[in-house]
């Protein structure tokens, strides 16, 4: 079984605005679409559309639960959330412009989770998580939540011998690389928070990444419409998506890891396949105009477009 857990989950609620955004004018709002948000739901979501066994699960708040459950469920997305009750779940405002050059994305903080519904979330790890099964962890957790909750999660996914599928940023991410997850993709920022300095050549992602996976399975360094880096079992390549006509990029990052998981979720864990096809995955993505992944029509046009290197040698 594969889980997705979205600690902080948000109802996107996306602003498609004509022309460029532009400060001190009078921007005119074409329509508004509201769709998934928080991270590890979007991962879900290409799951789903590929007919790939998984349940999404974290915290979401009483007040508006049944909004995001029903487009969860549009996507044909199986979830199991811990509803807190008295509690709204954050929108996140996206706004999308005709410049093609990326959204603007204004996520409200989400509500503080209760000791009560932590231990729900602990509790069903415990009880549900076996051997082998994938457990994404992805998006910001909500404010006030613990580095310490945080690992006992990670830990009760460990103690069970599922795998940890991290994307996560700052000292959320620190913790869990010392847990040794299966794989990991911090974005650029994320990867020099990590690090504590600016990378600028292939090399110096290379030497990082060659560090990272001492204690990592599969590392994907991702950068945007630039690509990936890639680095497992001593070897180590560069991704190059197909360019193409962005609308919106919001949620590529997490239709990337979507696609990884669909396809190391397989028997033969394939790695190269699987950065192939998940590249294909966020070029789609950034064509359209949702938060999340469409139904993944054909996928296969796009395979041929991604270009894989080896680098490093
Ligand atoms: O990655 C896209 C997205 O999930 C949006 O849908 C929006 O909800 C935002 O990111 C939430 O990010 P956060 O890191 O606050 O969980």
């Amino acid at each position: 079984m594969i889980y997705t857990i979205t600690l902080n989950t948000a109802i996107d609620r996306i602003l498609y605005v004509k022309k460029e955004l532009t400060r001190k004018k009078n921007n005119v709002i074409e329509s508004i679409g509201y769709d998934i948000g928080g991270k590890a739901t979007h991962v879900s979501v290409v799951l789903s559309q590929m007919n790939i066994e998984n349940i999404a699960t974290g915290f979401v708040g009483e007040h508006n639960h049944a909004l995001l459950i029903s487009l969860l469920e549009t996507q044909k997305v199986d979830s199991k959330f811990i509803i807190q009750k008295g509690c709204r779940t954050r929108e996140s405002t996206v706004v999308v412009d005709e410049s093609g050059l990326g959204s603007y994305m204004i996520t409200e903080q989400g509500f503080e989770i209760t000791e009560s519904s932590h231990q729900k979330l602990l509790t069903f790890l415990k009880e549900n998580v076996q051997k082998d099964d994938l457990v994404v962890f992805a998006g910001s957790p909500p404010s006030g939540y613990s580095i310490e909750k945080y690992k006992q999660l990670l830990k009760a996914v460990k103690e069970n011998e599922g795998l940890l599928i991290i994307d996560a940023a700052r000292s959320f991410l620190k913790e869990a690389i010392k847990l040794q997850p299966f794989f990991i993709k911090p974005n650029e920022e994320e990867i020099e928070e990590l690090v504590g300095k600016q990378l600028l050549e292939e090399k110096e992602y290379i030497e990082e990444i060659k560090k990272l996976i001492e204690n990592v399975e599969v590392v994907v360094v991702t950068l945007g419409k630039k690509g990936s880096y890639i680095g497992f079992q001593n070897q180590f390549y560069k991704v190059t998506p197909p360019q193409v006509k962005e609308v919106n990029d919001t949620g590529c990052g997490d239709a990337f890891v979507g696609g990884m998981v669909s396809k190391l979720s397989k028997e033969k864990r394939d790695v190269l396949k699987a950065a192939r096809f998940a590249t294909a995955v966020s070029a789609l993505k950034a064509t359209q105009k949702t938060s999340s992944i469409p139904s993944l029509t054909t996928i296969d046009e796009w395979l041929d477009k991604v270009k894989i290197e080896r680098i490093g040698e």
